[in-house]
């Protein structure tokens, strides 16, 4: 219980904070969107992963407010960031989606409502869900992908490779994007099976018209050789940690 109680706090308090990774094209090296990571500072100025935490907030049924905490968090950053620029920035914000949390909140109301009071676009903002959001309730999570997908959403399958890689969810669901799993991508040059995974990802994606980001991308030749096999954008260090919103916007500012 200390866990939950302590992060009942962080909610309400400055404790929780979002950050911001690039994800970039491949191509250009532009930035196309930034990914907004949950960090916890305790009590103890301890930084808790959101891996330690998340499943605690998906026990406690803290994932709700937390959810609904990262969503307005992410679309007042844009509306900071589109008032510094003084017009729409060409970036989006893509916000994670938990399985329970697509369970419990009413997803498609709550997203609109924070789009509504910070008067953002929803084509600036990109909702990720893991395959096993998707497996607890395939109906349900289709029904709220496709209100999300009609108010203009991006929305991206996480993690891809690593659920159950339900095709037939891949082909009914209306996903734009699919996140190749850092544990394909980061061994590829040096890992022949891991290879073939990735090129068989970067296939299916291309015949079902979806675009691809490669997780884990940490250095330039690995970069070169994805954007080869054809795979559009990339997530990692290479490009950029995750930064906190000023940071971000500045590396936006001076990269784009
Ligand atoms: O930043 P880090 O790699 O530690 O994040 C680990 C995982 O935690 C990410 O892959 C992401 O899916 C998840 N995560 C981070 N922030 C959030 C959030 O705001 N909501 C949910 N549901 N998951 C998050
Ligand atoms: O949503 P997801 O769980 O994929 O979130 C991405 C997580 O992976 C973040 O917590 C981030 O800190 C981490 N990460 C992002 N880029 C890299 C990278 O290039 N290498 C490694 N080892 N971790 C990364
Ligand atoms: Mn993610
Ligand atoms: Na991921």
């Amino acid at each position: 219980f200390g866990m939950e109680t302590g992060l009942r706090r962080a909610i309400e308090s400055e404790a929780l904070t979002l950050h911001f990774q690039p994800i970039c094209d491949l191509a250009t090296g532009r930035i196309v969107s930034f990914e907004a990571l949950a960090r916890w500072t305790d009590e103890q100025g301890v930084c808790l992963s959101p891996d330690a935490f998340i499943p605690v907030a998906e026990e406690s049924g803290l994932i709700v407010p937390l959810g609904r905490w990262a969503m307005d968090e992410a679309v007042r950053t844009l509306a900071a960031w589109n008032d510094a620029a003084g017009k729409p920035c060409d970036v989006r914000i893509a916000v994670n989606l938990s399985a329970i949390q697509l369970q419990r909140d009413q997803i498609p109301s709550m997203v609109r409502a924070a789009l509504d009071r910070h008067g953002v676009s929803s084509n600036q903002l990109t909702l990720e869900l893991t395959e096993s959001a998707i497996g607890t309730d395939p109906d349900h999570v289709a029904r709220i992908m496709t209100a999300l997908k009609d108010m203009g959403a991006t929305l991206a399958m996480d993690d891809f490779g690593t659920g159950y890689s339900n095709l037939a969810h891949l082909q009914r669901l209306p996903i734009d994007l699919l996140k190749i799993d850092r544990s394909f991508v980061s061994g590829m040059l040096a890992d022949r099976d891991k290879l073939a995974i990735v090129r068989a990802i970067l296939s299916l994606a291309s015949a079902l018209g979806m675009t691809t980001i490669a997780e884990g991308v940490e250095a330039l030749d690995l970069a070169q050789r994805l954007a080869a096999l054809g795979c559009t954008q990339g997530q990692g260090f290479l490009f950029g940690r995750p930064l906190d919103r000023d940071r971000a916007y500045r590396l936006m500012a001076e990269r784009n």
